[in-house]
C-alpha cells in the first residue's frame, strides 16, 4: 500500500519513538524514502531523556537527514514540522510559485504502530481529524487528510518489520507499547524492563514506587528465592494492593502496572537506547 501511494506524495515523514530510536526504525520505510524527501521525527521526546534525544538528532543531521525532535501532544509545536517540511520542499515551492500555482505539499506519515502518527496529524491540523489511542493498530487503512490549503497528509497504519534483527528490538518495542500486549508474556517483559531500568536509571523505580534497596534484598532473600526482579514486582504488588488470596502478590498485575507507568512516562524521562551505544 505504501509503495502504491508513494507516487502521490512528495515526501515521507518518518516517526520514531525517542525512547527507542533504533528499534522504532524500519528498514522498509528507509527503502521507501530513498526516492523521496524524508523528514525524520523523533516523537514522544517528552518521555525520553532530553540529552539522549539531542544526541540522536545530531547524529541523523550529521548524515544529512532533516530531523525534528517532537512532542505531538503539544499543539504549539506544529510549526516545527510544517517549517521543516517547507524547508525540504523549498525548490518545489519556488517552482510552483513561479508558475503562479499554489504550492501543495503531499506527505506520507509513516512509522511503527502507536508511535503517534495520527496524533501528529491532529497536532498539525489543530483539531481531531483522525482517531488516536494508546494501543497499536488504531489506524486501519490509509486516509488522506487536509491540514491547510498547502499541506495534505496521508495517515497510514503502523508497520512493523517482517522480522526483528535481534531479540532486544522486539523487546524494546513491546516495552513502549508498539506490540499487542495480548501476544506478550507480560511478566517476562516486566522482568526485562526491570533489568534495563536498574542499569540505565537505577533511581527511577525506587523513587516512583517508594521502596528502598534493603527492602528488595530482604524480599529476594525471604520470598523470591533470591530473584531480584521478582522481588521488585513483589514490592510493586504490595504498594499497589495487587494481591491474591492470602496476601500473595499478583505478579501479572504488578507487571502490567509497571509497564503502564513506564509507558506513560511516570517513572521519569527514560531512553532505552542511547545514541552512543548503538
Ligand atoms: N507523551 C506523548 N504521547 C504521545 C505523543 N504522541 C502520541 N502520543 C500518544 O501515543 C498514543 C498513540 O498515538 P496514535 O497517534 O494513535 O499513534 P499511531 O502511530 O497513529 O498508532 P497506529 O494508528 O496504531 O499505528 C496516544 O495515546 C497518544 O496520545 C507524544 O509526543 N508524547
Ligand atoms: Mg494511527
Amino acid at each position: 500500500m505504501m509503495e502504491e501511494q508513494l507516487s502521490s506524495v512528495e515526501m515521507v515523514v518518518e516517526l520514531r519513538d525517542a525512547r527507542v530510536v533504533r528499534a522504532s526504525g524500519n528498514p522498509d520505510i528507509e527503502t521507501l524514502c530513498r526516492r523521496k524527501k524524508r523528514l525524520l521525527v523523533l516523537n514522544k521526546s517528552d518521555l525520553a531523556d532530553e540529552r539522549e534525544t539531542k544526541r540522536w538528532a545530531e547524529r541523523f543531521r550529521a548524515q544529512g537527514i532533516e530531523t525534528v525532535t517532537f512532542n505531538a501532544l503539544k499543539k504549539n509545536e506544529a510549526a516545527k514540522i510544517t517549517d521543516a517540511m517547507r524547508r525540504l520542499m523549498e525548490e518545489r515551492i519556488k517552482k510552483d510559485a513561479a508558475r503562479g500555482m499554489t504550492p501543495m505539499i503531499r506527505a506520507m506519515i509513516a512509522g511503527i504502530p502507536n508511535v503517534g502518527k495520527s496524533t501528529l496529524i491532529n497536532c498539525l491540523a489543530k483539531k481531531a481529524l483522525t482517531k488516536t489511542a494508546n494501543k497499536p493498530g488504531v489506524t486501519r487503512g490509509k486516509q488522506w487528510l487536509t491540514i491547510d490549503e498547502s499541506v495534505r497528509v496521508l495517515d497510514t497504519p503502523g508497520i512493523l518489520w517482517p522480522r526483528f534483527e535481534d531479540a532486544r528490538t522486539g523487546e524494546h518495542l513491546a516495552m513502549i507499547g508498539s506490540l499487542n500486549d495480548v501476544n506478550l508474556d507480560l511478566e517476562s517483559l516486566a522482568v526485562s524492563l526491570i533489568r534495563r531500568l536498574e542499569i540505565l536509571y537505577p533511581g527511577a523505580m525506587p523513587a516512583f514506587f517508594e521502596y528502598a534497596e534493603e527492602e528488595v534484598q530482604e524480599i529476594a532473600e525471604e520470598e523470591t528465592g533470591g530473584l531480584r526482579e521478582a522481588a521488585v514486582l513483589y514490592l510493586i504488588a504490595r504498594r499497589r494492593g495487587a494481591l491474591r488470596k492470602g496476601a500473595r502478590p499478583d505478579y501479572e498485575k504488578a507487571s502490567s502496572i509497571l509497564l503502564t507507568e513506564f509507558r506513560g512516562g511516570r517513572l521519569g524521562r527514560i531512553t532505552l537506547e542511547k545514541a552512543e551505544e548503538q
